[in-house]
């Protein structure tokens, strides 16, 4: 159990760093695009991806650089990516809110908010027809469960008993709007009650909450009993993304109280009490820095992708002519 605790809190660091660099970098023009950072968020994405198999599936939304990072996925092609170079994990065509990576089951993830939803039910529905026991995770925030593409993914995974596990990331805000002034609910898990849906809440600053319960679901769903509702009551710390400036939302002591139960220093606080050694810790971040680094060399000295290649991946390849079309070509219509 020390290994995989070890892990929980390496995964978290990992993400807290890429991302704190990949906005270093985005402030110097070398990343381009909007960029949306889940810090704060860490252990809710970590202790979710790590109770699921590595060949189980997981989807992210506009805020997910963590989320294949978690998943398992290499950092470099992700940092590539980020820079908008063909190395990266879309050949450098998608950046900062397109990250899929299949070889860790991560499919992926738009910047329509709750797109993801019906994409991770669908993956669900395949893997059951398929007859094979792997789960589907889906990320989404608190304004995502207000759209439509939420509430029929939630119908559907319902009825059809999905192996669904919809992880609410809570973070109380949509933007700058708080999610208590649009939210019908005072718990966004209550909305698993209209679909007869099992829910639960859980403290998203505590990895180890998070992946229990999310472990739990994981297990129902293999066995057959159907998808879980799980919400995260968690804070992101950054504005709602790189130079929108925090004029958006003055967030004052409540922020600072936040920061007080930063997950990666609650963890490490909850190790070093159980008897882990503090300079075991440091190792690893250590470790995390040149891992860092490097994946930013690797970014840097990549190419971009030719102009050639600026319409393929974009359908599927070749793209399949519709019946109606030959006809038409054929002068058979
Ligand atoms: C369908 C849609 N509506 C609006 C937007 C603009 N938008 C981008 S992120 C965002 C807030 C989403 O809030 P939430 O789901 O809570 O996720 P968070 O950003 O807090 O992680 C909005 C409204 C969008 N991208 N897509
Ligand atoms: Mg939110």
């Amino acid at each position: 159990m020390k290994k995989e605790r070890l892990e929980l809190f390496r995964r978290m660091v990992l993400i807290r760093r890429f991302e704190s660099h990949a906005e270093a970098c985005h402030a110097k023009g070398e990343i381009p695009g909007s960029l949306h950072t889940a810090t704060g968020q860490e252990a809710e994405i970590v202790g979710s991806c790590m109770a699921l198999r590595p060949d189980d599936y997981m989807v992210g939304n506009h805020r997910s650089h963590g989320h294949p990072i978690a998943k398992g996925a290499s950092i470099n092609p992700l940092m590539a990516e980020l820079f908008g170079r063909s190395t990266g994990v879309c050949g450098g065509k998608g950046g900062s809110m397109h990250l899929s990576d299949f070889s860790v089951g991560s499919l992926g993830e738009t910047s329509i908010v709750g797109s993801g939803v019906p994409v991770a039910v669908g993956a669900a529905l395949g893997a059951s027809l398929q007859g094979s026991d792997r789960v589907s995770l889906c990320f989404f925030g608190d304004g995502a469960t207000n759209e439509g593409a939420f509430h029929e993914g939630m119908n559907l995974a319902a009825i059809w008993k999905l192996p669904v596990i919809f992880l609410c990331e809570n973070n109380l805000y949509g933007v700058s709007t708080p999610a208590a002034e649009v939210i019908s609910v005072k718990d966004i898990a209550e909305r698993g009650a209209a679909y007869t849906m099992r829910s639960e809440i859980v403290d998203g600053q505590d990895v180890e909450a998070v992946f229990d319960v999310v472990g739990a679901a994981v297990s129902r769903a293999r066995a057959g009993e159907g998808p879980t509702l799980v919400e995260a009551k968690t804070y992101r710390f950054a504005e709602h993304a790189a130079n929108m400036g925090r004029v958006l939302l003055e967030r004052g002591l409540e922020l600072e109280e936040w920061l007080k139960r930063d997950p990666i220093e609650l963890y490490r606080s909850k190790l070093i009490a159980g008897g882990t050694d503090a300079d075991e810790l440091i190792a690893i971040e250590t470790e995390i820095d040149d891992e860092i680094v490097a994946s930013l060399d690797f970014a840097r000295n990549s190419p971009y992708p030719e102009q050639s290649e600026a319409f393929t991946d974009v359908f599927t390849e070749p793209v399949p002519t519709p019946a109606w079309l030959n006809v038409v070509e054929n002068g058979d219509g």
